[in-house]
């Protein structure tokens, strides 16, 4: 290791003293203006990790997704006084950093001193048994928020310090990056995942979406809300591709030039949160509509019905649309592996509405798994099935197809007619959908695709099952790292007794769950409510809202709803 190198280079990246880091649901995201020796630091990191894995590529993706970039300092005045950033690390196949060296991640980040900084590499050196002499292979890509491009720099620093390479790929949504990053590492591989760079991805995707929908009738267009960030222009780039005899798109909040509008009042996020079109966008009957994240990894649709009336179709709708689709398609191919049906399976977190896994486990018969918040453990859990679903309800998640499930597809020929066009959806499916994470430009390809197939409007979709009523709010708290919650997100182990008083208020209406977790991503706490009438679940929302914010160090507005 060549200390003296990591020490110039560090003196470049000095960490502010008492700056505190945590590599959380997703990697590191917080202030941009305390990033500088993060990124750092965090380009070390990644050089070791590529180091262990035989030089393979590491992706590192700079972005802070959904956090808006605004806040408000009067509510007449949207004047900007933080802004967010972020990254995470990708492992070789596009799946997020592996958990076991997250602590690496975290401890690094917060090492004090340049003592601290080499005692803690030494560490990591000495644990993974890391052959220095490797190369390292690291690939950086960012959403478009400007400090972006200087956070590239303080990465690549990092990078160097371990004689590493860096490949820059510029301003890409994130599961681009994770594409990109599946491609480099499966280049030599029996089955290449494709080719590098974005027009690939694009070519790639609308292939597979025109080689199925080709001789269907072409669905009405879709209104897309791109949140002012990244994906509009990617979908830009992706409708070109696929061309407008097969798919209509109308791309709105579409400013990238002006920063302060990413993620404000639009977006994935503000679409579910506060179950409303954005602004942007004029809803009426008979417009099909979906919005997309600031690094276009989420998305959700929504429409209006006949009395003008908001509808959302979430991630556990997309899920369970995907699932069904999906299910009916092996049986009517009567795939095998091994003589049994493929294993099938949904994964969701304790925010999936109640009705969905309902829906899911007794009408589709579909086993369902839950985990923490978070697409790394969804992810890790889908892996568990030879297909595997996962989604948060917040429009985040793909379909995984196994090996062994992408090997039977192409064992089996197909005797009926029937047999072999459902082969080639699936075939076509197990392409257009992102296997490295969760994409909403795949995602919506996918859900367009079925629409298509099943000739589905957004309310023939939606009549699959009701959502119970909801609320997620966010509460701001002094310390939200106070609050650990426990049982995959649903109850709290600390503070202690809160949870006793959070069964206490649920009791009270009919059922109802709710529970109270620290956010990963922003610096407040979640409070999620389910009941069985929208009045309830208003109530009890405000009832847990308060135990937080008056027991627990609520700063702030204390207004909820
Ligand atoms: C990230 C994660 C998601 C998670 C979301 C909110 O999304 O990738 O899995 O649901 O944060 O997490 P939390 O509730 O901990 O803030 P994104 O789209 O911001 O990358």
């Amino acid at each position: 290791m060549d200390v003296s190198l990591i020490l110039k280079l560090n003196e470049e990246h000095k960490k502010l003293e008492q700056a505190k880091f945590t590599y959380g649901t997703a990697g590191f995201r917080t202030l941009a203006s305390t990033l500088d020796p993060v990124l750092f630091r965090v380009g070390l990191l990644a050089s070791l990790r590529s180091k262990k894995l035989n030089s393979k590529f590491i992706g590192a993706m700079i972005t802070a997704s959904h956090n808006a970039a605004p806040v408000k300092i009067k509510s007449d005045f949207p004047k900007l006084t933080f802004k967010d950033n972020g990254v995470k690390l990708v492992e070789p196949l596009g799946e997020m950093l592996v958990q076991t060296w997250e602590p690496y991640a975290t401890k690094l980040a917060n090492a004090e001193t340049r003592e601290d900084i080499v005692a803690c590499l030494t560490e990591i050196i000495e644990t993974e048994k890391i052959d220095l002499t490797k190369q390292s292979n690291v690939a950086v890509a960012r959403d478009t928020r400007p400090s972006g491009e200087k956070l590239v720099e303080s990465l690549k620093d990092g990078v160097i310090s371990l004689h590493g390479n860096l490949t820059n790929f510029g301003v890409l949504t994130t599961p681009q990056l994770h594409y990109n990053i599946r491609c480099l590492n499966t280049k030599a591989a029996k089955h290449p995942y494709g080719e590098v760079g974005e027009e690939h991805y694009y070519k790639k995707l609308s292939d597979a979406y025109k080689s199925i929908t080709r001789g269907f009738k072409k669905l009405s267009p879709l209104y897309v809300d791109a949140a002012n960030g990244v994906g509009a222009k990617a979908l830009l780039a992706l409708a070109k591709e696929i061309g407008s005899e097969y798919f209509d798109v109308f791309i709105v909040n579409a400013d990238v030039a002006n920063s302060e509008k990413l993620n404000f009042e639009c977006g994935a996020d503000f679409v579910k949160l506060k179950q409303k079109a954005p602004t942007g966008l004029e809803l009426k009957s008979g417009m099909r509509c979906a919005s997309l994240d600031g690094d276009a990894d989420r998305i959700v649709y929504y429409y209006a019905d006949h009395d003008g009336k908001f509808k959302l179709l979430d991630g556990d709708k997309i899920a369970t649309l995907a699932a069904g689709f999906i299910m009916d398609l092996v049986r009517k191919a009567n795939v095998t592996i091994n003589g049994q049906p493929p294993k099938f399976g949904l994964v969701q977190t304790a925010y999936a509405n109640g009705s969905s896994t309902e829906y899911a486990s007794k009408k589709m018969q579909v086993p369902v798994v839950f985990t923490m918040t978070g697409v790394k453990h969804l992810h890790h859990a889908a892996e568990e099935f030879d297909i595997g679903v996962y989604f948060e309800a917040n429009g985040h998640g793909t379909v995984l197809f196994s090996e062994n499930v992408i090997n039977a597809f192409s064992d089996v020929n197909g005797k009926t007619e029937e047999e072999i066009k459902s082969l080639n959806i699936l075939k076509a499916l197990s392409i257009v959908i992102n296997q490295a994470v969760g994409d909403a430009l795949s995602d919506m390809l996918m859900v367009e695709l079925i629409l298509t197939l099943n000739k589905q409007s957004l309310s023939d979709w939606d009549e699959a099952y009701t959502d119970l009523p909801s609320r997620q709010i966010k509460v701001k708290v002094s310390d939200r790292h106070i609050f650990k919650p426990i049982k995959a997100d649903t109850e709290l182990l600390e503070p202690l007794g809160l949870q006793e008083k959070i069964n206490a208020e649920v009791k009270k209406y009919s059922s109802a769950r709710s529970f109270v977790r620290p956010s990963g991503t922003e610096d407040v706490v979640r409070v999620y409510c389910e009941a069985k009438t929208q009045k309830d679940v208003d109530e009890l929302s405000v009832a847990i809202c308060t135990l937080v914010f008056d027991g627990y160090g609520g700063i702030g507005e204390r207004t909820f709803i």
